[in-house]
């Protein structure tokens, strides 16, 4: 042998053998969020020619998940991936139990895989995790020529949180349907299960409403900034509700009250019980007709439209709690939608009513839940409506104030976890962050990870915890692009807060992780923010 090819042979070998000894494990495949048992096993499962799909057990949803897999498997690979019910390599089992339970088994041995659960959610998830498990470029969308394996091992996996959600504020810029769908499909990777939609708000009202059309063709027609905005017919909503159960997501509408409610007053004068004075800017100031009227020295005030609003203040508009058309026009809305709406909540907002007498506020969410109760929905709210007296079951979403927090767990409601200073998406991340407001904090990456729901409070244990929520605020989120830099990396951190007890969590292990997420996000072109506190 010449000494060129001994070099070249004892190379040659010394790669083979690194090779060998560095198979990645399960535990180092970049799974988010944690799963919560994770055993390595030895060698590893690799997709072939004759790789397939076997459903074992019934239901329209297990055929929609095994389609789901090979969906994913598929392009990458450039195999065909079959799914049925012949004797396969990837075995998808619904089994009887616990229909409620998001739990599942996935095994990972050299020429077999199995993912067991008694709910379809579970089964989603036990896929969503294999697909994880995979190196990144199995989300490649044409074929890429090598092997893709994933290690041995096994998972028995279950969330902390029955409620992972995430919110979008579709009012204060409309956000397009494919958009919806497309953040739909980032969710379900990470496990979430509700996306709440903020649809309507001081600049924009986001939801045909076939008993008062004009919220949508007048409320919807800009956004912040001025530009024009839109809306979601009926049949677009309904199309968003059931692309999200597809993926195991219920959809929870809001229509917030009685206050961020300038687009109704802008579009039905009827309900406009204020005068209202442009101060300079386009900002709309709404007073109780009693002060106009003594101002004007008793005179009679017509009710006219507000004008259209399209700044970024809040806490200047309010329903007149007094008219009774007033709860005519919630009582359509709550009708037409809670009909199109298959989830068990109905959000009734309730924040930053600045403008409405205390009273009165009390008297509005009382009477609204009531409302909601009768068309078989239980109400959620921000965290104020637990001033007043809530239903039974009703939740109220904790954001700002502890003490309100308090004040719905000592009537013995339930609370959902968004805290503006971790969970808020809008925050900028540091100072420089190029869209984002900071009201609440900067959120740099580890402070939307370090921290737990059941202590975060005091006096809110995790028995008075429903869930986790992330919501994005769209003051100054205009386009997709603009929605992924704020949303992720951080909807990753939020997940694992929701999904993984905070016991199993460390930042350092999060790091790693993220990192590999980074992989994926680029192959899918998810223009995520590169967080300085990860070495991407
Ligand atoms: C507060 S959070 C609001 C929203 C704003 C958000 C901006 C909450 C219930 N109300 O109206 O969009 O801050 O971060």
């Amino acid at each position: 042998m010449n000494k060129r090819l001994a070099v070249l042979a004892l190379g040659l070998s010394i790669s083979l053998f690194s090779c060998q000894k560095q198979e990645s494990q399960l535990s180092d495949t970049g799974l988010i969020p944690l799963p919560v048992n994770l055993t390595n096993g030895s060698g590893h499962f690799e997709l072939a020619e004759t790789s397939s799909i076997q459903l074992v057990g019934s239901g329209e949803k297990l055929s929609f998940i095994g389609e789901f897999l090979a969906s994913k498997l598929r392009p990458s690979t450039g195999f065909d991936i079959p799914v049925g019910t012949d004797e396969g390599t990837i075995v998808l089992e619904l089994k009887g139990g616990d229909s409620a339970s998001e739990a599942y088994d996935l095994v990972i041995s050299e020429d077999r895989i199995s993912i067991q659960a008694s709910s379809a959610a579970g089964l989603f998830y036990g896929v969503q995790t294999l697909i994880q498990a995979f190196p990144p470029a199995i989300l490649e969308t044409s074929p890429v020529g090598t092997a893709l394996t994933v290690p041995a091992g096994s998972i028995s996996d279950s969330p902390d949180f029955g409620y992972r959600g995430s919110m979008l504020d579709v009012a204060r810029h409309f956000i397009a349907m494919e958009d919806v769908k497309h953040y739909i499909d980032l969710m379900a990777e990470l496990k979430y299960n509700v996306l709440h939609l903020h649809l309507t708000d001081d600049q924009g009202w986001r939801i045909e409403i076939k008993s008062w059309p004009k919220l949508a063709e007048i409320g919807g027609s800009t956004e912040v900034g001025g530009e024009n905005g839109g809306f979601y017919t009926q049949e677009e909503y309904t199309e968003i509700v059931n692309y999200a159960a597809d993926r195991f997501i219920t959809v929870i509408p809001e229509i917030d009250m009685p206050g961020h409610t300038n687009s109704v007053l802008a579009s039905y004068g009827d309900l406009n019980s204020g005068i209202n004075l442009p101060d300079g800017d386009t900002k709309t100031i709404v007073k109780s007709i009693e002060k106009a009227e003594d101002a004007l020295g008793g005179s009679n005030i017509q009710r006219e439209a507000a004008e259209l609003y399209t700044g970024i203040e809040v806490g200047f508009s309010t329903l007149d709690t007094d008219l009774e058309l007033t709860y005519q026009f919630v009582e359509d809305v709550v009708r037409e939608l809670t009909a199109l709406t298959p989830g068990p909540y109905f959000h009734i907002g309730g924040d930053e009513s600045h403008v409405t007498k205390k009273d009165d506020y009390i008297y509005f969410v009382e009477r609204v839940q009531e409302i909601v109760k009768n068309y078989g929905k239980t109400s959620i709210g921000w965290d104020e409506i637990a001033t007043a007296s809530l239903l039974k079951g009703n939740v109220a979403q904790f954001w700002a104030k502890e003490e309100n927090a308090k004040l719905a767990k000592e009537q013995g409601n339930q609370i959902l976890m968004s805290p503006a200073k971790r969970a808020y998406l809008d925050m900028q991340y540091d100072s420089t962050t190029r869209i984002g407001l900071h009201w609440a904090a900067y959120i740099e990456l580890d402070s939307a990870y370090l921290w737990d729901p059941a202590t975060y409070a005091d006096g809110i244990a995790k028995s008075d915890i429903l869930g986790v929520e992330a919501p994005l605020w769209t003051e100054t989120v205009t386009d997709r692009d603009d929605m992924e830099y704020l949303t992720f990396p951080r909807l990753a951190a939020i997940a694992e807060v929701a999904w993984t007890p905070s016991s199993l969590r460390t930042w350092e292990g999060f790091q790693k992780r993220i990192q590999i997420q980074g992989k994926r996000w680029d192959i899918q072109g998810v223009n995520f923010y590169k967080s300085p506190t990860v070495t991407w």
